[in-house]
């Protein structure tokens, strides 16, 4: 039988990780807030997002605000918030790239679940718990937002709505993701599943997130979707054309992955 890569085989249902004993006054949550010349959003959003996350979240947090190169205001309103803000961390890279600073946040923190979170918030808070809570039982071992999938609502330019839809359809046709919205700025994964997939994520911009869930599907693991309510801030860094090209480019790399590395191989090791 062939089994789609990231499904659960009726025959053998993949056992699921122990749910998260957090442990007295250590973060379960670090949720990265990647920025690149940011100095108008960054202080509104990050103490919006710390208020919210102090009021909601039942288990302690940590804020990681990760710059890569700004060049304006943003490294010394990250410093000034990190230094006020209980729970408030920050750091910065020398090399652009958003999926440079995922990485970085995420490798350093020792924090059993790993989040990250468009620092323009256009993602609803409230889907943050639904994000984070199949991670923290132990259901799922990666989860994403999704303007994709019913029960989404949102709000974004037919421009962007196109690019976001064909994206994600490329990605069926060719890599036979299971997954269906790549590229929102809200995820999540396991602290175990981040250190076991990490090393093999190549790309350090825009295609990160895709590579990250594709390895994901293809070793078996679960990827919870949660619909978002998203409202688009017109105002983007990406340059359109320049991360389409570095997207094909990123495609066919993975379409040359050996098969052996597809397919079903479990949850990672603990
Ligand atoms: N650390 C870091 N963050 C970045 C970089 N480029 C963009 N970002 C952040 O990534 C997030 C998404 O960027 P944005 O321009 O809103 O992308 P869009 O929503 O897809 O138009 C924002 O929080 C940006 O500040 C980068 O090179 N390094
Ligand atoms: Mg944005």
């Amino acid at each position: 039988m062939k089994l789609r890569p990231g499904r659960a085989s009726a025959q053998a249902p993949a056992p699921r990780r122990a749910p998260l004993s957090p442990q007295a006054g250590e973060p379960v949550l670090d949720l990265a807030v990647p920025v690149f010349n940011e100095e108008k959003d960054l202080e509104p959003n990050v103490r919006r997002l710390h208020t919210h996350l102090r009021h909601t979240f039942p288990y302690p947090f940590r804020i990681t605000i990760a710059d890569n190169a700004s060049t304006d205001g943003t490294p010394h309103i990250a410093a000034r918030l990190a230094g006020e803000l209980p729970g408030v961390v920050s750091l910065r890279l020398k090399e652009k790239g958003r999926g440079r600073a995922l990485r970085a946040a995420w490798t350093g923190s020792g924090a059993p679940v790993l989040a990250y979170l468009d620092v323009d918030l256009s993602t609803e808070l409230a889907a943050l718990l639904p994000l984070v809570a199949p991670l923290i039982s132990g259901h799922s071992d990666l989860a994403i937002g999704t303007r994709l999938a019913p029960g989404a609502r949102v709000v974004r330019g037919a421009k962007r709505e196109v690019i976001s839809r064909c994206y994600n359809v490329l990605l069926r046709c060719t890599l036979a993701v299971g997954f269906s919205d790549a590229q929102c700025g809200f995820k999540a994964v396991r602290r175990e599943v981040a250190e076991r997939l990490l090393p093999q994520v190549r790309d350090g911009e825009w295609f990160f997130d895709t590579e990250l869930l594709v390895l994901a599907e293809r070793a078996g693991l679960r990827i919870h979707e949660v619909p978002v309510d998203w409202v688009d801030d017109p105002d983007s860094s990406v340059d359109i054309v320049a991360t389409a090209l570095a997207d094909l480019r990123g495609i066919a790399r993975m379409l040359r992955t050996p098969a052996r590395r597809r397919g079903r191989t479990g949850p990672a090791a603990s």
